[in-house]
């Protein structure tokens, strides 16, 4: 027969300290207790404070199991994932216990459900008994937050971060199931595909699991036969056989002229449907289905440089770091990693980086990836602490890695393993090593060798870092601009964000600056009145140490302060556009010297002021429109070099661009000064640079001057203040469309930074851009979307639609 799923999802029951409530499997504590109207909910106020209690208490998940499928060798009891220290107990047997939310587990349970349903419970401790235990054990150790998340292996981002509350959960947090088989099963499938002129390779690893072995067999004489058989196997690609013949745990397999799976911007992201069938004579044992693409991948980083080369060619890195979308991970569905990643690609992101606080993500993130040609580096999971590197933790690390390397083998979105996030960077920035428990391990020994030499022989397909940021060697300071990964902190942790432009590292991995939430997005959360920009509630929802004093000083250096919440809420989402316009404008003048930014970070995963551009609420902060115009293929920017002012053109395109650019100078009514025009052709995947002639910089010349550079669809400006306080009399004017509104803005003079809060409209109402700035008598429409008969006059209530001068004179 072949192997039988019975899904366990669905319908369980949750006991612990407020009785027996009814549950829901995948799922956690805090989602059912939240169902059952036992706790408040944990994103709203401060009530995170209020539900402490729940990652502290134990749980116990329990459900009658029968088995509904035919009578099968082996009957096995499947979890993809337990979070985290769980006893499994059916029918008063104990079954195992388990420790790691990163791994998936397996019990046999054969002869055990022979006669009629039987109560099966999973009894979680919590996570923090299990953590402090082993800190009591084995010594704590240097961490940036005061929690032991560094002792268990537990997404570390559940135990607060600085943008996250701290919300522990327990649970069942992926499928269950039963699964009945005979014979055999696939009991792991590696696939490693390649592309090399033209050709695909598939490098295999099939395990099998025998449900008795010989010597059994040997006993039980009349099944001897045909447990011992020898097994078929077959590979088909695309229904394609690329294998027929006896099972063979190892196969290097010749795909033949195949196409190869691009990132975005680099062609189509192929994929091929890969199957792998386990036979006995002409009977299915089982089969295992994914779909897979052929790519060949590393990263140059001869010299410092550190650059990404796919299928042969140079890729300017578009990064976006991910963190987990949801504090409850189990409540991620496919739509909403489709909807998420989807946002990343349409803001033309090619790489997301999954963070190592978070999760190696289920199946669906990186399926969705693949199809969107998303190149995906995917971080071990460390972060921010000195790991213990002792038993129990080693095996843990062991076995989750291994896992993880095997489960995520097929998906050619998946490029890069990388050992921890800032690990081997602050053991030394943060003077580690002279902090109480400094002596003891703390995970060089995971980051150096023992998750270098799991990729080298599970899936030497795949470049493998130790860390971000890494220079390649203790020789050189892991931070170091000079080679490797950087990450760009002291710019947004104590100045001003010019000084992006002091450094032009050889690839920022991380580099971000906070705003707020939109403003109905920070409403809900928080009922503050009057609501204050450092009112309990908000400051609740800013967990950076100093947060919202950086963002203070970030605006002291461009504007006069605020005079409402309302106007700190619109300058401060404004800073963050300009700040992260300042660093990827520069940084990416330098490709191929700089070979890629990620910015920190795409989303978050519950209302806060974070460095994110798509707010917890999924609402779009001004960055993410920001994000799409600085990831543009084709752009164009003005910048500072050399004591002058130059023009760079950005073709991230396999074709040659040849261009006029036209630089002007403009006073605020709209008159050019002065004009300078030239032809550029810019290479393929290059940038060229056009030097600003003197007269149209010369100091001394109105301030209030702009310059406008522009190539046929593309324009930058350069301002030689922050900010302009001449009123640019905004004549606006709505018609109503079957599914929203268009907003025509049409403008007499200079208009800065012209902004249309759709969330301020109505809850579901989106807006296709951010930042606007107008030159004189240039007109725009904002187009708002996704509710209909919105009242048009709603457009003129205040801070709906509104401008930097109009914010400034307010
Ligand atoms: C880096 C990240 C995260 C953190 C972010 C903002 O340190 O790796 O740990 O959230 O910066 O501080």
């Amino acid at each position: 027969m072949s192997r039988i799923e019975q899904s366990l999802a669905g319908p369980w029951t949750l006991g612990g300290p407020p009785g027996e409530i009814p549950a829901t499997v995948p799922g956690c504590v805090h989602t059912d207790l939240l169902a059952a109207g036992k706790i408040v909910d944990p994103f709203l106020g401060e009530n995170e404070k209020a539900v402490d209690w729940v990652g502290r208490a134990n749980w116990v998940y329990s459900r009658d199991i029968s088995w509904d499928g035919p009578r099968a060798d082996r009957l096995e009891l499947v979890f993809d994932g337990l979070d985290t220290v769980a006893d499994i107990e059916l029918d008063g047997v104990v079954l195992g216990s388990t420790r790691n939310m990163h791994r998936g587990y397996r019990f046999d349970v054969t002869g055990l459900l022979s006669d009629g349903p039987k109560p099966l419970r999973v009894r979680f401790t919590s996570a923090y008994t299990e953590a402090e235990r082993l800190q009591a054990q084995l010594g704590a150790r240097p961490n940036a937050y005061p929690e032991p998340f560094n002792f268990v292996r537990k997404m570390a981002c559940s135990f607060g971060w600085d943008w996250g509350p701290t919300l522990v959960t327990a649970g069942i947090w992926r499928g269950v199931r039963l699964e009945g088989w005979s014979t055999a099963r696939l009991s792991e499938v590696k696939t490693l595909p390649t592309y090399a002129g033209g050709r695909g390779h598939l490098d295999l690893n099939v395990s099998i699991e025998r449900a008795q072995t010989r010597e059994e067999c040997a006993q039980t004489r009349e099944e001897a036969g045909a447990q011992t058989r020898e097994l078929r196997m077959r590979v088909l690609l695309d229904g394609r056989p690329l294998y027929d013949g006896p099972y063979a745990e190892t196969l290097g397999l010749d795909a033949g002229n195949v196409q190869p799976w691009n990132p975005r911007g680099y062609g189509n992201a192929h994929l091929y449907a890969l199957t792998v069938l386990l036979l006995d004579g002409d009977t299915e044992l089982d089969r295992w289905e994914r779909r897979t693409g052929f790519r060949g991948v590393r990263i140059d980083q001869t010299d410092g440089q550190f650059v990404f080369h796919v299928n042969g060619e140079p890729v300017l890195v578009k990064g976006v770091n991910w963190i987990p979308d949801d504090i409850f991970p189990s409540r991620m569905t496919r739509e909403r990693y489709a909807l998420r990643l989807g946002q990343a690609a349409a803001a033309g992101v090619n790489l997301v980086r999954v963070w190592g606080g978070g999760i190696y993500e289920n199946r669906d993130f990186y399926e969705v990836c693949d199809e969107l040609g998303l190149m995906v580096w995917q971080d071990f999971l460390f972060a921010c602490a000195c790991y213990p590197e002792e038993e129990p933790l080693h095996s843990e690390v062991v076995a989750e890695a291994r896992e993880n390397v095997v489960r995520l083998s097929p998906h050619p979105s998946l490029v890069a393993w990388n050992g921890n996030n800032e690990n081997l960077w602050l053991h030394g920035a943060d003077n580690w090593a002279e902090r109480p428990g400094g002596d003891l391990s703390w995970g060089e020994t995971y980051y150096l060798k023992t998750l270098p030499d799991i990729v080298a022989t599970l899936d030497p397909t795949r470049p493998y870092m130790a860390g971000s940021p890494w220079s390649g060697s203790w020789e050189i300071e892991p931070n170091s601009a000079e080679a490797g990964t950087f990450h760009s902190w002291d710019v947004w942790n104590r100045e001003d964000y010019t000084h992006y432009r002091d450094s032009t590292p050889r690839f920022v991995a991380e580099f971000g600056w906070q705003a707020p939430p939109a403003w109905r997005t920070l409403r809900e959360a928080v009922t503050d009145e009057p609501l204050r920009p450092d009112s309990p509630g908000v400051l609740h929802h800013q967990k950076a140490i100093d947060g919202n004093d950086k963002l203070a000083r970030g605006l002291d250096a461009h504007f006069p302060a605020p005079t409402s919440t309302e106007a700190w809420h619109f300058l401060t989402q404004l800073n963050q556009v300009r700040a992260v316009r300042t660093g990827i404008a520069h940084w990416r003048s330098y490709w191929p010297h700089t070979a890629g930014t990620i910015l920190w970070q795409l989303n978050d995963l519950w209302p806060v002021i974070s460095w994110a551009a798509i707010d917890g609420a999924g609402r779009y902060k001004p960055l993410w429109f920001e994000t799409r115009n600085l990831y543009a293929e084709r752009a164009l920017t003005v910048q500072p070099r050399d004591g002058g002012l130059v023009v760079v053109l950005l073709n991230d395109h396999a074709k040659p661009w040849t261009e006029t650019v036209r630089i002007a100078r403009m006073d605020n009514r709209g008159v050019e000064l002065a004009v300078f025009e030239t032809v550029v052709e810019v290479a393929a995947r290059s940038n060229a640079l056009i030097p600003v002639p003197d007269d149209l910089t010369t100091d001394g010349a109105n301030t209030s001057d702009v310059l406008v550079a522009r190539a046929s669809a593309v324009r930058d400006l350069w301002f030689f203040t922050d900010f302009d306080l001449d009123d640019p009399g905004l004549d606006v004017t709505v018609d109503v469309v079957a599914d929203g509104l268009d907003v025509h803005v049409r403008v007499g003079g200079l208009a800065r930074d012209v902004l249309l809060q759709p969330d301020r409209l109505h809850p579901g109402a989106t807006v296709d851009q951010g930042f606007v700035t107008l030159l004189p008598g240039e007109t725009t429409t904002f187009r708002v979307r996704g509710v209909a008969a919105l009242d048009p006059d709603l457009i003129r209530a205040p801070w709906v639609l509104t401008d930097l001068a109009t914010v400034l004179r307010r």
